[in-house]
């Protein structure tokens, strides 16, 4: 008698805890490097990207800085690699759609631009380039190491099957902000940008260190849109 059926609605939290971890983190800035793919076989071998070699001295000058962590990449194929043109024996820069080799449906295909034999595992096309700080970095993460599978990114493969090493190396060390050197700005250098952002880090391209094999403007015009922030080596030195 007198109890009311009604219950009184609590008040909605406004602030929940994962706002406030977000807030703590854009209060924190642990920032990684990561360099991608300053190898022979992309300033001066079968994949040269006009102008890498002009970009080593910002790429050195950027690994200089107190990283809380300063990781290379390196495009590291087996020589029967899927994206080479040769596999396929068809003309170099043609396309195909390849499956996912453990896929046994195989209903979604991927369309896999073809490539001429580049960063072949253990030749000097996929050495670090000559002139490049490459004992400073604390770790090296391999790529397209598997014959049937393309990766662009650092972080994982083109079906985002499998990702390498990177994830755990930087989350271990709590970093919040990704910063990107090395080539091709087009290619690995977006991809990995792209899925920095998708693995929550504020993430921006260091464009003097950077140089693609088509267009610039496009791929940052692309890069921008999706919260990629572009900045210099001389801008990131004054956050230090
Ligand atoms: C890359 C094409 C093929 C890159 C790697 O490092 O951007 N591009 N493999
Ligand atoms: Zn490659």
């Amino acid at each position: 008698a007198g109890e009311s059926t009604t219950s009184t609605p609590q008040p909605v939290p406004t602030i929940a805890v994962s706002d406030i971890d977000r807030e703590k983190r854009a209060l924190t800035f642990v920032p990684a490097l990561i360099v991608i793919d300053m190898q022979n076989d992309f300033v001066s071998g079968s994949l040269a990207v006009a102008g890498a070699e002009s970009i080593i001295n910002t790429v050195n000058a950027t690994i200089d800085l107190p990283w809380k962590i300063k990781i290379a990449t390196r495009d590291f194929h087996p020589d029967n690699h899927i994206s080479f043109a040769r596999t396929h024996e068809k003309p170099e820069f043609s396309k195909k759609i390849i499956f996912h080799p453990e896929d046994k449906d195989n209903l979604k295909g991927i369309d896999q631009t073809l490539w001429p034999i580049h960063c072949v595992a253990d030749t000097s096309g996929a050495d670090f380039v000559p002139g490049l700080n490459s004992t400073a970095f604390d770790a090296v993460v391999h790529k397209g190491t598997h014959a049937h599978i393309e990766s662009y990114s650092a972080f994982k493969d083109i079906w985002g099957r499998d990702t390498t090493e990177l994830p755990d190396l930087i989350e271990a060390c709590g970093v919040t902000d990704v910063f990107i050197v090395g080539l091709a700005g087009d290619y690995c250098v977006k991809y990995t940008a792209i899925d920095s952002v998708e693995f929550g880090y504020r993430t921006w391209l260091i464009t003097d260190g950077i140089k693609s094999i088509a267009s610039e403007d496009v791929v940052y015009k692309e890069l921008s849109s999706k919260g990629i922030q572009l900045t210099t080596l001389k801008d990131v030195k004054g956050r230090f």
